[in-house]
């Protein structure tokens, strides 16, 4: 099922309590892969059906519960919501609590009274409770609004699954690479939001048919805001260089590895255009990198745990878009406090010669890192595709690991790929907005 169907129907079903089990199935981590996308038809955006809005349900009772200081709503479709009355205070909607051209809070917390009781709720109309402090300052919110924000933890579930889009489609060696017209990309809103769902989803899309000349990526970067500027320019061209500065611009191969993890925040997303591809090698290789991370946490737990703990030393200096000497202390795979796997930062060229363990624990860290490297080049982990001159892989660079083969260009026309790097706040925020006009949602 696509993520925007499966959320479709989470939003449907699954408020507020008592379906669990419906929503742990469907944020079950393996997915099948997607199917093939050739260069899209506008027809095949519609399979992000619009989600049906204005079902939310109206309010049939109001009511302050004094002892738990919780305004209590009861919804017409039987279930009940419940607000602490501290949050509703915090979050008056009232032109002197909140700025509405800015949708920001105006009250300041310091003039907010943390127990603060109710004077009285009020039901207006079924879609509007006021509510009367004893200050007697007054309060409406919207029954939407309020639905939208229910503590109930499958409505809390839902709604930052919608604002972060955490799902993703794990993928092996069978992947077929999604694929969209990058015109139509920078012409179609619903193109352009299957374009970022899926680069979200799936961690890779592949568009078709960019002009052959250098400012395609900046172009796509303009669609979704700004690039992200590094030490390597604001886009860089990937080029046999004469003196290179990286291990990336010589003809050599490239293993599999994730851009710059030599920064503590390496770019969310990375742009790659082919202009020229070389006459013999230079193929291309991607590896679903979470995939394969809860695979090894699977079978070499050890190994795991080394990898995800472990602070590594990555080093970069040199001169570029200016001159850099960049250290970082990065574990190879980044788990979050629950221990889901949110980033891998390990590209074995910067990685540092420095290494901060104790001596005996140095073996024990290679062979950890031998046993990850070994299940990325797996055949049944890695994707191998050939991009051509007006492709551009655009790719979740925190998720993927990406690498290339040696290769011989003709000096006359040498291999020829321009990059650029963007971050995933940028990225998300363009996927909300263009959710919100092709979905109608706000
Ligand atoms: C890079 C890189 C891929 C390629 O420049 O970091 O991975 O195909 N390049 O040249
Ligand atoms: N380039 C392609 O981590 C890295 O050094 C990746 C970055 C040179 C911008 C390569
Ligand atoms: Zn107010
Ligand atoms: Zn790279």
């Amino acid at each position: 099922m696509l993520p925007g169907l499966s959320k479709c129907l989470q939003r449907i079903k699954a408020h507020p309590e008592g379906l669990q089990a419906l929503h742990r199935t469907i944020k079950a981590k393996v997915y099948p892969p997607p199917p093939n996308f050739t260069v899209c038809h506008s027809s095949q955006f519609t399979m992000m059906a619009p989600c049906v809005e204005g079902m939310n349900p109206l309010i049939q009772k109001v009511q302050a519960l004094h002892k738990d200081r919780y305004v209590s709503i009861q919804w017409n479709d039987g279930t009940q919501s419940l607000y602490p009355y501290v949050w509703l205070r915090d979050n008056c909607q009232c032109p002197l609590c909140f700025l509405q051209s800015a949708k920001a809070r105006k009250f300041l917390m310091t003039d907010l009274d943390v127990t603060t009781g109710v004077e009285r709720v009020l039901l207006t109309d079924p879609t509007k409770v006021s509510i009367v402090w004893p200050d007697l300052h007054t309060s409406v919110f919207e029954a939407d609004w309020l639905r939208k924000r229910c503590f109930s933890q499958p409505s809390r579930e839902n709604l930052q699954e919608n604002l972060f889009l955490n799902e993703r489609y794990y993928w092996s060696s069978d992947l077929r690479i999604p694929t969209v017209s990058f015109k139509k990309v920078l012409t179609n809103d619903q193109a352009a939001l299957f374009w970022l769902t899926t680069l979200r989803s799936t961690g890779i899309v592949l568009l078709k048919g960019a002009d052959i000349q250098q400012g395609e990526v900046a172009k796509l970067s303009e669609r979704i805001g700004y690039l992200r500027l590094t030490f390597y320019g604001h886009t860089w061209q990937v080029q046999d260089k004469t003196d290179a500065n990286n291990v990336a611009y010589t003809s050599e191969k490239l293993n599999l590895h994730t851009d710059y993890p030599a920064l503590h925040h390496p770019p969310g997303v990375q742009f790659l255009h082919c202009l020229k591809q070389a006459v013999e090698g230079g193929e291309s290789e991607i590896v679903d990198g979470f995939h394969v991370a809860n695979l090894l946490r699977k079978t070499n737990p050890e190994a795991f745990s080394i990898l995800s703990s472990v602070k590594v030393d990555f080093t970069d200096t040199g001169s570029d878009y200016c001159d850099f000497a960049v250290q970082s202390k990065n574990q190879i795979i980044d788990v979050d406090r629950e221990g889901n796997v949110v980033r891998i930062n390990y590209n074995n060229a910067t990685r540092d010669s420095v290494l901060n363990l104790p001596v005996d624990q140095v073996q024990p860290f290679y062979d950890a890192l031998k046993a990850f490297v070994n299940l990325l080049h797996s055949p049944d982990n890695v994707v191998n595709f050939r991009m051509e001159s007006g492709d551009i892989v655009t790719f979740d660079n925190w998720r993927l690991l990406h690498g290339r083969c040696n290769y011989v260009s003709d000096p006359d026309s040498p291999r020829h790929f321009e990059g650029a790097y963007l971050d995933w706040d940028e990225v998300m925020s363009r996927l909300r907005i263009l959710r919100a006009a092709v979905q109608g949602e706000n």
